[in-house]
């Protein structure tokens, strides 16, 4: 009787609410329909009306699919092969502790901590479960650990808005759209790279409404597809020559803003010398700019005119194009553009800069889980770093490695320069190998290490050259709370949905046996439920606006009802002496003091075009002759989600290229192509489209490097051709990168 009653109690369905905490610019409501301790299905948010609800995207209705993934690692895993060979075998979580305990012990013994080396990484967003605090906690208490500096998305957006306006939270909530009257896409993409769950919906609610939408795009983008009334398809990494040369039309037909720029910035003469020619005997008009962008002067010229004379508008930058050698430069011209237009802290306007955040529902995680100090490695050193974001980045190089340059240091260590020589490398949370700019050089350096652990779901190239493979929970297997990133408002309440899978622990867990096998008495165990109310209760955002606490968890939402559209900067504009800007000047810095206190040519104090290696002006274009762009990807979460077959059909893995570059070459649609360069070669399958311009290919991020015999990455992964370089403000230059493309296979070196 009572095994019945049991019995039929599992065969229930039971829904659970929770909320996605990929690495993605979308923060899903999810439903997961649980029977028998198994999600059966997977369902969007149905708790919201019409208007408000948000839309759950396609990577999320398909989590189970990866959950129960028969690859999904659910043991601790040994290296038995070389490294990268993908040999391991099946190992105790004893024997895995013991070991990786040993093995810190002798490296902080023999070599310092500063050789135990922890990349940071985005790879999952919650508070209490987040992968990175753990390690931190757990370093920090062994005696520190080194790392790096230069945010691997948003560097050159971080310091462009830093800089112009010493702050970061630069968007509108997103149903301000439908006040704009003209939505400019400049190399923004939100029906392929989610930028906020409620973006696309708003932006084609907009359109609809009567907004005319324009797209500067290299590529004919999903987002085009839906709402463009117009594409400007444009030379990559030559955004700023056809913005300052729009800067260049305004000022000549006097349609700039002359009492916005005189009430709120500074430094618009010193711009505005560049733009007309006087700093530098060029004048930046539009048929100087076409040279370069490849866009008509005269439809410079009328974007120029329509974007100054249509109020409001919305000049909708990223940071897609800044994660290039150009950087921010991008993001600074188009923020100087909007103030021009006057379009900075107006409902309808956007301020610009790439970022996108606002500030409302932005609690910031753990502040009751982080160590009691500060990182004893950087601590004690002169050096230190002070403030993210700092526009002082020569300081910053002092103690941190660029993040595009973590592998050269592993390779090169003291004696080529870099900060330390590093010995132990503990990945999680992120799949860098394939994610960083050239992915062989990366390999070579993960084979250097002397011992490596990836904290994984599944075995990514990153994790093949790890000594020890932990096996981690998924996010249904864990409570947490989360937040959007970049719009919002809301909260999110992560629900458990089903017991661990395998033998899979949380990286907190794993942070805390090793603790104890450590011999780390202080460090505290946290109960996970009693955390997450201490979070609430602790932290003032999310205890401000979620009054409910109870109403929140079981939802696994909670949205901030807000009376109008949160506006960047309004304050700052409708009341500007007692709402200063927190730059220097208290003012929009078109021209940046402290910028120019570096002194750095590759660095102007005032937005800039600069060319840069690589670009269409580069020798190298001989023998290199296409730009490759590698977007994000619909389907993926980056390298997330990757085995997903279901997603795989969604989006296939190709390379976008021109029927004016295809032909000469004999490429058709579905033939395999090799595309190459000094840095390596991968394999892939074409795809001709009149999508991207000649001279230009698109493969998106997040394939999985997968060398052959040969060194050709049969994966497809973009990053297989990128460089391991960056860009004069710290951007990770992902998006510049000469290749030849061609049917034959290429000589192997
Ligand atoms: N589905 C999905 N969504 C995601 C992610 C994901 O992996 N998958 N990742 C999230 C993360 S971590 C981030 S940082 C954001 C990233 O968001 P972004 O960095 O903005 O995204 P990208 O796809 O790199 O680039 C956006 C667009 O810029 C265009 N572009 C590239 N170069 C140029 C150029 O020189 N000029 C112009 N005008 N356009 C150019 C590309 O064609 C592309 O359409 O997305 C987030 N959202
Ligand atoms: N060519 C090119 N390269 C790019 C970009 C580009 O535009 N072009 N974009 C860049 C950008 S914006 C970003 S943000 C980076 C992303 O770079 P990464 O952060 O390296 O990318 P992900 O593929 O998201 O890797 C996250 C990994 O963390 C694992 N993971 C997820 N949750 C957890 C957890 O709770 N614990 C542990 N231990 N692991 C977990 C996942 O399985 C996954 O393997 O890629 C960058 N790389
Ligand atoms: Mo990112």
């Amino acid at each position: 009787m009572e095994n019945q009653k049991e019995q039929q109690e599992a065969n229930e369905i039971k829904f659970i609410r929770t909320t996605s905490a990929f690495d993605c610019g979308g923060r899903c409501p999810i439903k997961f329909h649980v029977k028998n301790g198994k999600i059966i299905r997977v369902e969007g948010d149905d708790l919201a009306d019409e208007e408000n609800q948000l839309r759950t995207c396609l990577k999320c209705r398909a989590l189970r699919k990866e959950i129960y993934h028969p690859e999904r690692l659910k043991y601790p895993l040994k290296r038995v092969g070389l490294k990268g060979e993908g040999k391991f075998k099946r190992i105790s979580w004893d024997e895995a502790l013991v070991e990786i305990a040993e093995k810190l012990k002798y490296t902080k013994e023999k070599y310092g901590n500063e050789a135990i080396f922890l990349p940071m990484g985005g790879g999952y967003i919650g508070a209490y479960h987040h992968p990175i605090l753990a390690m931190i906690r757990l370093f920090t208490h062994f005696g520190g650990f080194s790392t790096h500096h230069g945010n691997v998305s948003s560097e050159g957006a971080v310091w462009a808005t830093m800089t112009q306006y010493a702050s970061p939270f630069v968007g509108h909530s997103r149903e301000d759209m439908l006040n704009s009257k003209l939505i400019i896409l400049w190399g923004w993409n939100p029906a392929r790279m989610n930028s906020g769950t409620d973006a696309l919906y708003y932006l084609i609610k907009a359109h609809e409404k009567g907004a005319k939408v324009i797209s500067i795009n290299p590529k004919y983008s999903d987002t085009d597809v839906v709402v463009a009334d117009k594409w400007i398809p444009i030379v990559p990494g030559t955004d700023v020559t056809m913005m300052v040369a729009m800067a260049n039309v305004m000022i000549k037909e006097n349609l700039h803003d002359q009492l916005f720029l005189d009430k709120y910035t500074v430094g618009f003469e010193k711009f505005k010398e560049y733009v007309m020619g006087e700093e530098d005997d060029v004048e930046k008009t539009p048929e100087w700019a076409e040279k370069i962008c490849n866009v008509l002067a005269e439809t410079i010229r009328e974007l120029a005119r329509e974007y100054a004379t249509t109020k409001p508008a919305a000049l909708m930058d990223c940071q897609g194009p800044a994660r290039s050698a150009m950087g921010g430069q991008y993001n600074r011209a188009a923020m100087t553009l909007s103030a021009m237009t006057g379009n900075v802290g107006r409902k309808g306007g956007a301020a610009c800069g790439g970022l996108m955040g606002i500030p409302i529902a932005h609690m910031f995680f753990g502040p009751f889980i982080l160590p009691p100090s500060r990182n004893p490695v950087e601590e004690n050193h002169p050096d230190r770093i002070s403030v993210r974001g700092s526009v002082n980045l020569k300081h910053r190089l002092r103690t941190r490695v660029h993040t595009n340059k973590m592998f050269d240091q592993i390779l090169e260590g003291k004696e080529g320069g870099y900060p330390y020589d590093i010995k132990f490398g503990w990945f999680c949370g992120n799949n860098f190998l394939n994610q960083l700019g050239n992915t062989n050089h990366n390999a070579e350096a993960l084979k250097k290490l002397e011992y490596m652990v990836s904290v994984e779901k599944f075995m990514t190239p990153t994790a093949r050259y790890a000594d020890i493979v932990l096996p981690t929970t998924s996010m249904a297997e864990r409570s947490d709370l989360t937040r959007p990133w970049p719009s919002g408002p809301y909260f999110g309440y992560m629900n458990k949905a089903i017991e661990l899978v395998g033998e899979c622990k949380h990286d907190i867990t794993i942070a805390e046996e090793l603790a104890v096998r450590l011999g780390i008495e202080d460090f505290k165990h946290y109960d996970e439920t009693r955390q997450l109310k201490r979070f609430w209760r602790g932290t003032k955002d999310i205890k401000e606006h979620v009054t409910d606490y109870d109403k929140y968890k079981e939802d696994g939402i909670w949205r901030v009802k807000l009376d109008e559209p949160y506006v960047a900067f309004k304050k700052q504009i409708e009341d500007p002496e007692n709402n200063p800007f927190k730059t220097p000047s208290g003012k929009i810095e078109i021209f940046s003091q402290r910028v120019a206190d570096i002194n750095d040519p590759n660095l102007p104090p005032i937005p800039k075009y600069l060319s840069t290696w690589e670009d269409r002006f580069d020798s190298l274009i001989e023998k290199y002759p296409l730009q490759m762009l590698s977007p994000h990807p619909k389907n993926r979460v980056h390298s997330e989600l990757y085995h997903v077959e279901w997603l795989k059909e969604v989006d296939h893995h190709r390379c976008w290229i021109n029927s004016i570059d295809a032909e000469p070459r004999d490429i058709k649609t579905g033939d395999l192509i090799y595309v190459y360069n000094d840095r390596g070669i991968l394999s892939i399958e074409a795809w001709v489209t009149e999508r991207i311009i000649p001279g230009v290919i698109v493969i998106h991020e997040g394939a999985w490097y997968t060398p052959d015999e040969e060194g050709i990455d049969r994966g497809g992964c973009p990053n297989t051709l990128t460089k391991n370089a960056y860009a004069p403000d710290g951007a990770c230059c992902l998006k510049t990168c000469l290749v030849q493309v061609s049917k034959d296979k290429p000589e192997v070196k």
